[in-house]
């Protein structure tokens, strides 16, 4: 294209102003005639939905292209987010948000005859990410597009997201969810942006030693992008996801035409199986091949198209200037093929020597961890690596040999935990293994952690002697939350009370302001505008489980949440033997004993990976309570047990801002950082919680009188699970009770006792109850009691909760992604004028 085309060639078109309604609707008509998925002379509400999703796509699209514009004019250092995952939800109402023009989309569809509650609930979820680390890295994109960062999110384009959940009477159940059923509205297909990606080959070495990775299968990767917006800027940045495909030529018409239909069509299907389904990555195990084939995908196309775009905008090229322009951060170990495949192209592709590569590698790439389970930190094979990627290997395999060098060179000492310190794992001659962990953290120039917990137990324990040996690698980066989605547009009510008490708006890219309501907390006129803002959110979400799930719940009574992937480690568990232990003690109160207790609605919501089967026993549990409870007429006026089925984005946008307390219950050092926990402080609802993740510093920013805290701190964990290995624990006659209650078959006949043997005997994880259910469960039970202590006070709750609010502006992810961008990847805004 010639350098003066983007003024000359493409007429500029008018796309919808605020206050323009009119302009809007004649916009949502036409694409509702010509860009539609539908037959015409049909304008339901499910048209409508695509049609308006397409006018804002337009004014999306002009932003992005103004945008990509601006940056290869300025060129400044940019950054690239590698995911496996993205947890983005729904569009619609973030983006006419984050555009300004929610006000000018509802006239529109007021005039067409539509109201934009029902259209927007058309949208379905593009859940591609399993949970906080998947959403975690959709709050980024919002916060590096609002900071006018130039930045780009990569990630695969599965066809099916994470799993849809349906709860029937035997528990849960999963189906495949087609977000793409009806294609997705946001994407744009770049059919100019295409690179190869090989898999398996040789490795050819030319006669001057170069080494050259050859043969295998050749499959190309297409991008999509989709528009991510910022709020209150132009910048509108991008989230490029990839699709596996087989060009044309390499369809087999010799095979086909000869009758060989399923030969003809081999590469394809294996194509299709790439960007299939979105594995459920979350802590668990998956030994398979084609993960790592999703994995070097993402990290071959990613870094095929980073290069081209460093090519494009550099003229001559100079390659120490690589690490000046480019910045790559690895979400969790998932993309740390991004390492070798860096070395790989410098070396073999452009002639760079092994040092030169390996300075511009390091250099470039910063590596974020989010998990201590060790079930959750990659191994992998090293006959399937060398079989997949085999000059991958043998890059891995000289790093490692580097670092053995490097070791016994600068730090003898160490030389007797250098076997389990390596790369490679070779302490199993019959299963040696990559560890993708070492692998980071022995390339990258950064590792850090989700919160200061979590990154100390990095430095002390998970890492302690890499971070002996590079202490200025590690750093902490406490996550945080996008106010956008999750308070200005899921509590659209709250956020108006708190603009009106801060008279600004403004909180809602500089968060800190919040800190302004403190001193209106003990204010009465604006605890009942509050307690009545809370309660719409009730009536809304009650609404919503009435419509969608089928039961009643009383917005009267205190809303209590637990929602988050089902895991031991997180103790739905503990929460649902506490719910049974009040259950029994309700039903055998005097009925004026009951009608003095708080009335409760403990709700949980959550997804269990589908092999897991203590955590589909704990799913199971929770309906057969609550099927008893809410249908035993004495108790259920005081106490309700809803499961709420197929928990995601969406519906998290329903159930926090409705939520008076909310549970953040883990076993202390096991949960990194939690992110539902900002979401809930900042909407208001108190936490009930341990010492763990960012519980912490939520706890200190709004104050240890408005948390209610239990539980063993992460520094006694190991001696209380020895002293519970050596028979010393005592149970509470409490927890006993509870689980007699439960083997009485008080909630049905379902085999629950591998749950109950995991809290006393043998477990997976070791002697009984690794988790700490019954060590904890004392404590719990009485910080259940100062909760419903202190609800009876509806002044001093509504102060409490005010406060969360007001001490939540730590917990923006704009504060998060400045420190990335300051401390870790030194790019600057570059914001378009
Ligand atoms: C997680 C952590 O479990 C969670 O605590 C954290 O908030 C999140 C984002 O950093 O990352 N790690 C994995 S694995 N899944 C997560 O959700």
């Amino acid at each position: 294209m010639a350098s003066n085309a983007s003024e000359s060639a493409v007429p500029a078109i008018a796309h919808p102003t605020p206050g323009d309604s009119f302009g809007v609707a004649a916009n949502i008509v036409y694409h509702s005639q010509f860009s539609s998925r539908f037959s015409p002379f049909k304008f339901e509400v499910e048209q409508a939905f695509y049609a308006t999703a397409a006018s804002v796509k337009d004014a999306l699209v002009q932003r992005w292209n103004e945008t990509y514009k601006h940056f290869h004019e300025e060129d400044p250092k940019q950054v690239y987010y590698l995911s496996m995952e993205f947890l983005q939800g729904r569009a619609l109402t973030n983006a006419i948000g984050n555009l300004g023009l929610s006000d000018a989309y509802a006239a529109a569809l007021t005039k067409l005859g539509h109201d934009l509650e029902n259209v927007r609930e058309q949208e379905k979820d593009a859940a591609l990410g399993n949970g906080g680390l998947g959403r975690l890295a959709s709050c980024f994109l919002d916060s590096m597009a609002t900071l006018d960062l130039p930045a780009w999110g990569y990630g695969l384009r599965y066809k099916y997201g994470l799993f849809k959940q349906i709860i029937s009477s035997k528990g849960q159940e999963e189906y495949a969810e087609d977000w793409l059923e009806k294609s997705s509205p946001w994407e744009i297909v770049r059919h100019d942006v295409t690179y190869p990606v090989r898999f398996f080959g040789e490795v050819q070495v030319d006669s001057d030693g170069r080494r050259k990775w050859i043969g295998g299968e050749v499959m190309q990767a297409l991008a999509y992008d989709i528009p991510i917006p910022g709020y209150n800027t132009k910048n509108t940045i991008s989230l490029r996801i990839w699709e596996a495909r087989v060009p044309a030529e390499d369809f087999d018409l010799y095979a086909f035409n000869a009758g060989k239909h399923e030969e003809a069509v081999q590469l394809q299907l294996k194509a299709d199986q790439i960007c299939s389904v979105l594995y459920p990555g979350d802590s668990t195990e998956d030994g398979k091949l084609l993960r790592l084939k999703q994995q070097y995908m993402l990290c071959s196309a990613s870094l095929q198209d980073i290069f081209s775009r460093f090519k494009e905008r550099r003229g001559a090229i100079s390659w120490d200037e690589f690490p000046n322009k480019v910045a790559v951060q690895l979400n969790d170990t998932h993309p740390t093929l991004a390492i070798p495949e860096l070395m790989r192209i410098l070396m073999d592709d452009e002639g760079l020597g092994w040092d030169q590569a390996w300075n511009i590698t390091s250099s470039t790439i910063a590596y974020t961890n989010h998990t201590v389970l060790p079930e959750a930190l990659e191994k992998w094979s090293q006959v399937v690596m060398a079989k997949l990627l085999p000059r991958h290997m043998e890059i891995i395999a000289e790093i490692d040999k580097r670092f053995q060098v490097l070791v016994a060179r600068t730090r003898p000492e160490l030389e007797s935990k250098l076997e389990a310190l390596q790369v490679l794992d070779n302490s199993n001659p019959e299963k040696k293994l990559v560890r993708m962990a070492h692998l980071c953290v022995v390339s990258a120039h950064s590792v850090n952690g989700v919160a200061e917990l979590h990154s100390e137990i990095l430095k002390k324990e998970l890492f302690s002697d890499f971070y002996s040996l590079w202490p200025e690698k590690f750093n902490n980066k406490t996550n945080g939350v996008t106010p956008r989605r999750w308070l200005r547009f899921c509590s659209p009510e709250l956020s108006a009370i708190i603009t009106k008490w801060l008279r600004t708006d403004k909180w809602v890219t500089n968060l800190d302001l919040l800190s302004g309501l403190r001193e209106f907390a003990e204010n009465k006129q604006l605890q009942e505008e509050w307690n009545a803002a809370k309660l719409a959110n009730k009536v809304r979400f009650a609404d919503y489980l009435l419509k969608v799930v089928g039961v009643e719940v009383n917005p009267q009574t205190l809303f209590d949440i637990q929602i988050k992937r089902i895991h031991e480690y997180k103790r739905q568990l503990l929460n649902i033997l506490s719910v049974i232990y009040r259950y029994k003690t309700i039903k055998e109160m005097s009925p004026e004993e009951r009608a003095n207790t708080v009335p409760r609605t403990v709700m949980f919501g959550g997804k269990a990976f589908a092999t897991y089967a203590q955590a589909k026993r704990i799913v199971k549990l929770v309906t057969d309570v609550g099927a008893v409870v809410n249908n035993d007429p004495n108790v259920s006026p005081h106490l309700k047990v809803v499961f709420i089925p197929n928990y995601n984005v969406t519906v998290a946008e329903l159930a926090i801002p409705a939520s008076e307390l909310s549970q953040h219950i883990s076993t202390a050092g096991m949960e990194a950082s939690g992110t539902s926990n900002m979401k809930f402080a900042l909407n208001g609802s108190l936490i009930i919680g341990t010492l763990d993740g960012a519980n912490i510093e939520i706890r200190e920013e709004i104050g240890e009188d408005n948390f209610f805290l239990f539980g063993a701190r992460a520094d006694d964990v190991p001696r209380l699970r020895k002293e519970r290995e050596q028979g010393k624990f005592v149970p509470d006659p409490r927890f006993e009770e509870v689980k007699d209650f439960i083997r009485s078959k008080a909630f049905g006949d379902f085999d629950y006792e591998p749950l109950l043997e995991a809290l006393e005997g043998d477990t997976g994880y070791g002697r009984g109850d690794y988790f700490l259910v019954g060590q904890d469960f004392p404590g719990y039970l009485d910080a259940q009691d100062k909760v419903d202590e202190t609800y009876k006070n509806r002044a001093k709750w509504m102060k409490m909760s005010i406060l969360s609010t007001a001490g939540s502006g730590k917990f923006s992810s704009d504060r998060t992604i400045s420190q990335y961008a300051n401390e870790i990847w030194q790019v600057g805004q570059c914001r378009v004028p």
